[in-house]
């Protein structure tokens, strides 16, 4: 062998052993937690290894084998809710666009990510999306719903008043029409105190963010009306709210619903006779909170609506008179069985304490005419405590609004207003507070009571409070904190899922949602968001891995308790990924 022949096969060894230094083939696990959608130039960049271990992590752009980037895994942390731990590789200081994976060898590899500006804006507009996937009393064209087309169903306008509802003019058995709005959830019902939060969260995510949602479109019939998409969405089910309410006396009907769930079904094949039961104090000032807000809201779009503004004032007046009239009407379904027939065991949305609605009522009502007298007649601190705003307590969604036109109110509400930012930026502090120490580092992990039904959702409300704490103090460790909610969201979390079907490597197919289960299709309605771990597992499905808090969940069509999808849990993911989307996508401040 001449000499330079074995110098060249020494030196093609050489090659050989450091490329499979540098590559021993990864096989890619889910054991790496990560945003599965991606990351912002300038932000955080955070991926969590499931394990403990020790070593190095490193970066390679898809499809390629060069260590772009290397850091060293630090931890371990131990998950206040299972004891179990977890590493972190931090890769912030990495700023290049592009798609990439993160290897940890002895582990294996990542799903891909992606590094950009406007990184969330598809997940986003595909979430606000699947709004216009749960309107009923219409067919989805194939050139808005694509493969998901479906036709008409549910058109409402042979509506039956219940017993429960019966009043003089509109005595038992009267039809009436109550057509349009969303379905509620996986479920073909339409429940007024629960769309007036998922209205309420949409239009404040406009009025928050007006000039950016001139701009986006979502792909609907509406788009190029001259109204912002967002807008034009929640007006469809304002459309449907508006019916609920009795022009007779200005009360609001608790939902529209059949008496029990109807099956597995396509929504055209769901025809069971429908009802609007009793009215209820809660849904009244639910009702009112949210027209007040659309009043404020649609007055710039007169030309667009002529009138729909001053017809929602005009509603949202009558059903807080009620509401005054009529200040204690609990929606008790047990209760209300027992008197009339048939029974109805749909959702119930109840609950006794009816503070949190008045406040949230008068609030918006308040905001939008500047009569004081609104303010004046509410307890406006009934507890020290805030909370993160749900279905049940939507008191934050009052402070929310009372924060956003701080600058313009009057001196009447300043008084509360000085207050209300101490308290708000100390309940910031508190929902921040330990978060380093979690497993997965999010704000989410560190109170086990955020584990309930729709757990998704009291992530992505928490991420909404700490983006108004950004905002309130210019602090961008809550705007921080606030992408580490989107982030468990999308995949950094015990259960490595991304919660947006369609959103992920790793995300939910078999949601509890009578439409995609039924229609044959094997891809989920994109955009929506799955309840999540939720350690009551009502359901009793089979699936669930364990009962540890941030753990229960499974991909499961049975569980109604983990893996249902929701207008009140879609509603602050729109908010929470747009948000993140708007503040992060700004360039980095010089200096
Ligand atoms: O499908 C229903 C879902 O939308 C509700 O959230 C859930 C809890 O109220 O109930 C689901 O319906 C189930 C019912 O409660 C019990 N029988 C099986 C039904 C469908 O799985
Ligand atoms: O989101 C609701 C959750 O807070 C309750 O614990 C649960 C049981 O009452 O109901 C959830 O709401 C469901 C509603 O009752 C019917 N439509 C589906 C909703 C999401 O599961």
């Amino acid at each position: 062998m001449s000499k330079t022949l074995v110098l060249h096969l020494f030196f093609i060894g050489l090659l050989l052993q450091s490329c499979t230094d540098q590559t021993e083939p990864l096989t890619q696990t889910d054991t790496i937690r990560l945003n599965q959608i991606g990351f912002y130039p300038y932000a955080p960049k955070i991926a969590i290894v499931a394990v403990e271990t020790i070593g190095d992590f490193y970066l390679s752009p898809v499809g390629s084998e060069e260590k772009i980037f290397s850091g060293k895994l630090t931890g371990p942390q131990t998950s206040n809710l299972s004891g179990k731990q977890t590493m972190i590789a931090d890769f912030s200081d990495f700023q290049q666009v592009g798609k990439f994976v993160l290897n940890v060898p002895g582990i294996g590899q990542s799903y891909p990510f992606e590094i950009k500006t406007k990184v969330h804006e598809g997940v986003a507009t595909a979430a606000l999306k699947s709004f216009y996937f749960q309107r009923m009393s219409t067919g989805l064209s194939e050139k808005y719903a694509g493969k998901w087309h479906r036709p008409l169903a549910h058109s409402d306008d042979q509506v039956m008043v219940h017993a429960s509802a019966a009043t003089k003019e509109r005595p038992e058995g009267t039809i009436i029409s109550s057509p349009g709005g969303w379905y509620d959830a996986g479920d073909y019902n339409k429940y007024v105190v629960n769309s007036s939060i998922a209205v309420g969260t949409l239009m404040s995510l406009y009025e928050d963010f007006p000039d950016y949602f001139q701009k986006l479109e979502s792909d609907i019939p509406e788009s190029g009306n001259g109204v912002p998409d967002l807008l034009d969405e929640t007006r469809w089910n304002l459309l449907w709210m508006l019916t609920m309410q009795d022009p007779n006396d200005g009360g609001v009907y608790h939902k529209c619903t059949t008496a029990e769930f109807e099956g597995m079904v396509k929504p055209e094949e769901a025809t069971a006779q429908r009802y609007v039961v009793q009215k209820s104090t809660a849904a009244a000032l639910g009702f009112a909170a949210s027209m007040a807000q659309t009043a404020r809201v649609f007055g710039a779009f007169e030309n667009e609506f002529p009138g729909f503004a001053e017809k929602c004032l005009e509603a949202a007046k009558a059903a807080w008179q009620w509401a005054n009239e009529n200040p204690n009407v609990i929606y008790d379904q047990q209760k209300m069985n027992e008197q009339f027939e048939p029974k109805v065991v749909t959702g119930d949305y109840g609950g006794n304490d009816l503070k949190d609605e008045k406040i949230w009522a008068a609030t918006e009502l308040y905001v939008t005419t500047r009569d004081d007298a609104y303010l004046q007649s509410v307890e406006f601190y009934p507890s020290e405590n805030l909370t993160i705003q749900n279905w049940g307590d939507v008191r934050t969604m009052a402070y929310f609004t009372l924060l956003r036109y701080a600058d313009k109110l009057s001196p009447t509400s300043l008084g509360i207003l000085a207050d209300l930012k101490k308290r708000y930026v100390a309940f910031a502090d508190g929902l921040v507070e330990k978060t380093n120490q979690q497993a997965y580092l999010a704000p989410m992990e560190n109170d086990v009571k955020n584990y309930v039904w729709g757990s998704t959702s009291v992530c992505a409300n928490q991420g909404i409070s700490l983006i108004y704490a950004y905002r309130l103090t210019g602090d961008k460790k809550y705007l921080n904190y606030a992408l580490a909610d989107l982030d468990y969201l999308l995949g950094r979390n015990a259960t490595g899922y991304s919660f947006v079907t369609g959103f992920g490597n790793k995300t939910p197919l078999h949601i509890h949602h009578r439409p995609s289960e039924s229609d044959g299709i094997d891809d989920p309605i994109p955009g929506l968001i799955a309840g999540g771990p939720n350690p009551g597992q009502q359901d009793r499905c089979p699936g669930y891995p364990n009962d540890l808090p941030d753990e229960s969940y499974t991909d499961d069509v049975c569980s109604y308790a983990s893996n249902e999808i929701a207008i009140n849990w879609n509603a602050p993911l729109v908010y929470l990924a747009f948000a993140i989307d708007i503040l992060k996508s700004e360039p980095p401040l010089k200096g």
